[in-house]
């Protein structure tokens, strides 16, 4: 496709007429020569262009939303603003976050498995640095001046943080570069007289901490660093793709700012080598291996993980006009369309990236971005489908869940932690459309905030959008990027709207500019851009400014036609499927949309199975794979198929107990099950033993085979750094530790950081004879399951998992522990038959007995039994050899969602519920 500088976006050229009608009118309509040869033409003009102003005024104001209240709604996002900065200002600086309901301060904590907080938080008062542009941007001169000097007084980077270079490049590389722009700019009004560049040395400073994260032999960065000592020897070797492909915009314009190539040379190798890992459909997936490139998560998409890698693929293009970006952008933007968006043309799911087979039946929230994106790449038709979509779920709960399962029409992750994702697409579709039906949008999202989220001293992240519960915390994204969009929508008159210079918001909403005069300052690597791309496909830029180019008028869609009568601007038949999307019409599957939960019993430490509705059926979403058809039989309902094998009358259908099941399509008349089973640890000095389930890979405990050993663990180090790498175990152990304490020894680690088998291996390596992974939430176990990208099973230790809490306390005792290891056994699995109850609907076990019941919509379902089973060493099943052909849990093309490909191995220990 070509890409000419003579073409303006209709966005742009339709923006700027709206801004400046008169203008527009006058330039059109005739020029200053045309003008003095006739004495009439004067006032005759200058009447047509008042008369099209106040057409064109009253036009808006009759199209639902006047001048005036935008402006109120605007200024009451500034007041929103206010309230929470001034009361982190209060309270909590200089931490890096708000607690807004106890109005305190929020630091990290070195928890290396509270990565939610301590990716973000580095000490370094967070809240303060990602909202400095935002106060520009709300025009608040003096606010953004104090924020400035606050800025050089305090943020020193020279600090023991162990931080996610994504989150800090986003975060706080970002504003800083953003803010540094806006306070040397000398025209558009927030140039600080007694600045001296000092945030661009801080971003520099910060740019060169984080650059040691590149060294790796794909130039794929490690996914985090210390920010005094680089990369720890321990470092997980996974990264997701957002997070390594979502830093040119930052480093590429340090670079541009500093004079220095290499952080844009980093940042663009990073994001082209993971480009080069892309599927033979033009997709990337979730979490790639640093160090040898190979994908560990093989799953596609525009949500978590992903989101962000193709934002800077396109915006990297805007900013700095690089052909090579844009070409990328368009055979992956290709690639998503043609795989990833359902053919309804609506939902965009989790999709294979090898094979296209359906992964997952859910919506992250976080993509709720890709809209914008849309709009800035010319593709309306398809952002303003997607943006309803969004605000469809949004309008249930006043809110957007973090995720929601578009099979049972229910959030799947209930917590909204005031994302900006649908407030920025919502912006932007507004930018494009001017349709007021946007404004509509803008303000139900302002009054959601101050109804849902707003507190004493600040708006509280939501815990649970159906209960409508809080958690004590604000994001900084909620400063600097949620308001700042919605700040934006209904501020005609900002001048980020009438910029001249490259300009584009990034990933955490800063405005990055980059001044014509710095132009010159020509990227090595678009220096080399080499010729290779065929002539068609070459932007023809000039040297002054290689400004952004839209697509060309054949490949951008037209804009949805403007409402007047503030109805969404999508077709009727999309608003019919989004419907049945967000809310389900009730017919096509019954018993209705409720939920249900099979319980275990008290004291029980697995976690319940949940039951939830797929399009044809319920879904054991716990016992991974198994769908039951059933039938409404007044008074209870009956199991009538399972996958994909009917049931006659007679016949009935067994789950295990507990644990993951695996479904296998062996003959088509049976159906293939396996649950861990629950082995023991007991303690030296406990008077009881620990339930720990083991893993579905490496080897099986025999029922009564008892292994004795000493249980050693980095967790009980002194040495917090040492600790937070080694006790996830994600990396080699270092050579003298790996002789003097693990080798011959179980090994007790954390939960988090790489795969299981990841863990499992670095183990065996060290010559561990086994590993205990402590959970890192509640007190649930689970059996582990290999990562993504393991085919076959190699493991010859077993593996096992322990409660957090039961974890915490071994660590307690081992730290106790005089010689710094625990005398402990290892006992498989009580002798257990299959106790299930004959027709029952779910017998008691003995042994673990769970007390355990399917019901569904308040009635039991009639004939299922849950049998347990177990595996023995060499008995085969699912410790041996496996086939899974591009991983497990992915569904596939044409089977529905709910069949899954695993297929385990078969053996008399493999548990078989037979149907037939
Ligand atoms: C922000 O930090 C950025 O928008 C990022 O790209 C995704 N997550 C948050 C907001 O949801």
């Amino acid at each position: 496709m070509t890409h000419s500088p003579q073409t303006r976006s209709w966005t742009l050229v339709r923006l700027h007429s709206q801004l400046h009608p008169q203008r527009s009118a006058v330039s059109i309509m005739a020029g200053p020569t045309a003008a003095s040869q006739h004495p009439l033409l004067l006032p005759l003009l200058l009447l047509l262009v008042l008369t099209m102003a106040a057409l064109q005024t009253s036009a808006v104001d009759a199209a639902g939303m006047t001048r005036e209240r935008r402006l109120q709604l605007r200024d009451k996002v500034k007041e929103q603003f206010n309230h929470g900065y001034d009361n982190y200002l209060t309270h909590a600086f200089p931490h890096d976050e708000l607690n807004p309901v106890t109005c305190t301060g929020r630091s990290r904590d070195n928890n290396p498995d509270n990565w939610n907080v301590n990716d973000v938080l580095g000490n370094f008062s967070l809240t303060l640095i990602d909202s400095l542009d935002a106060h520009a941007i709300m025009n608040d001169t003096k606010k953004f001046e104090d924020a400035v000097r606050l800025v050089i007084r305090h943020v020193n980077f020279d600090l023991d943080s162990r931080v996610q270079v994504f989150e800090v490049t986003i975060r706080v590389l970002g504003a800083l570069l953003s803010a540094h722009t806006l306070a040397v700019h000398p025209t558009i009004g927030f140039q600080i007289p007694w600045y001296a560049d000092e945030l661009l040395a801080l971003a520099q400073d910060l740019g060169d901490r984080l650059m040691p994260a590149f060294n790796t032999p794909t130039g794929i960065p490690w996914p985090r660093v210390n920010l005094r000592t680089g990369v720890l020897p321990y470092e997980a070797v996974s990264t997701c793709s957002a997070g390594a492909g979502t830093l040119i915009l930052e480093f590429g314009l340090l670079s541009r700012l500093t004079g220095d190539p290499k952080y844009e040379a980093a940042a663009k190798r990073a994001l082209m080598s993971l480009w080069e890992r892309r599927s033979s459909l033009d997709l990337i997936g979730n979490t790639i291996n640093v160090l040898d490139g190979k994908w560990i998560n093989e799953l596609a998409g525009i949500g978590a993980g992903i989101d962000s890698f193709y934002e800077y693929l396109f915006k990297a293009y805007v900013l700095f006009g690089e052909t090579e970006y844009v070409n990328a952008w368009d055979v992956a933007y290709q690639g998503l369309i043609k795989h990833v968006r359902d053919e309804r043309g609506l939902l965009y799911k989790t999709i294979n990236m090898d094979t296209g087979a359906l992964a997952t039946t859910w919506m992250d929230s976080l993509a709720a971005f890709f809209p914008g994106l849309q709009v800035l790449a010319g593709d309306l038709k398809n952002a303003a489908a997607l943006h309803q979509l969004y605000f469809a779920i949004w309008t249930r709960y006043s809110a957007l869940p973090e995720r929601f399962d578009f099979n049972t029409r229910a959030p799947a992750i209930s917590s909204y932690p005031l994302r900006p994702e649908l407030i920025e697409s919502t912006y932007m579709l507004y930018q494009a459309t001017r349709d007021p039906w946007y404004l509509e949008v803008g303000e139900r999202f302002l009054n959601d905030f101050e109804k849902m989220a707003r507190v004493r001293c600040g708006f509280a992240s939501l815990a649970d959008v159906e209960a409508g519960t809080h958690d004590d915390r604000m994001e900084s994204f909620f400063l600097s990027e949620t308001l700042k969009y919605l700040y934006l929508l209904f501020d005609d008159d900002n001048f980020v709207h009438t910029l001249h210079d490259n300009h584009v918001f990034t990933t955490e909403g800063h405005l990055l500019l980059l001044p014509y005069t710095l132009q010159n300052h020509q990227s090595a690597s678009a220096a080399n851009e080499t010729n290779t791309q065929s002539e068609n496909t070459k932007l023809n830029r000039t040297r002054v400014c290689a400004r952004y180019t839209p697509l060309p008028a054949e490949r951008r869609s037209k804009p949805p036609n403007t409402k007047s009568d503030n109805s969404p601007p999508v077709s009727a038949e999309t608003m019919d499927m989004i419907e049945r999307l967000v809310v389900g019409t009730g017919q096509e599957v019954r018993p209705g949309l409720q939920q249900v939960k099979v319980e275990p019993a008290d004291g029980s430490q697995y976690t319940p199975a949940r039951t939830v509705r797929t399009a044809t059926g319920l879904f054991l979403d716990h016992l991974a794979g198994v769908t039951l058809g059933i039938a409404d039989e007044g008074a209870t309902y009956r199991v009538k198929t399972v996958n994909e094998v009917a049931l006659s009358d007679t016949e009935m259908i067994t789950v295990p107990a507990r644990g993951i099941a695996f479904l296998g399509s062996t003959d088509g008349n049976s159906a293939v099950f396996e649950a861990s089973p629950l082995i023991r640890l007991v303690v030296e000095g406990l008077d009881k033993s620990l339930p720990l389930a083991l893993a579905t890979y490496g080897p099986a405990l025999a029922s009564g085979e008892r292994i004795d050993a000493w249980m050693v663990t980095p967790l009980a180090s002194q040495n917090e750094r040492a600790k937070s790498g080694i006790a996830l175990g994600c990396a080699p152990h270092p050579v003298d530790m790996a002789a003097n304490i693990i080798e011959g020894n179980l090994l007790l680690l954390s939960r988090g950081g790489c795969s299981f088998s990841e863990k499992t291996e670095w183990a065996e390596l060290a010559g561990a004879i086994g590993i205990v992974v402590a959970n890192n939430e509640g007190s649930g176990i689970f059996p582990m399951a290999p990562g993504e990208n393991v085919t076959v099973d190699t493991a010859s230790i077993p593996s096992a998992m322990v409660s957090a809490r039961e974890g915490a306390m071994l660590v307690q005792r081992l730290r106790k522990s005089a010689s710094g290891r625990l005398n402990v056994q290892l006992l498989g699995p009580d002798e257990v038959g299959d106790a299930g109850g004959e027709g029952g609907v779910v017998a008691a076990i003995t042994g673990e007995a769970l007390d355990t019941r399917v019901q569904f919509a308040g009635r039991q379902i009639s004939n299922i039994r849950v049998i347990r089973s177990w595996r023995r060493r060499g008995e085969g099943g699912i410790g041996g050899r496996r086939d899974t052909r591009g991983g497990r849990s992915l569904l596939e093309p044409g089977r529905g969602f709910w069949c899954m490909r695993f297929c385990c191995a078969r053996g008399p220990a493999v548990c078989c519920g037979v149907v037939k």
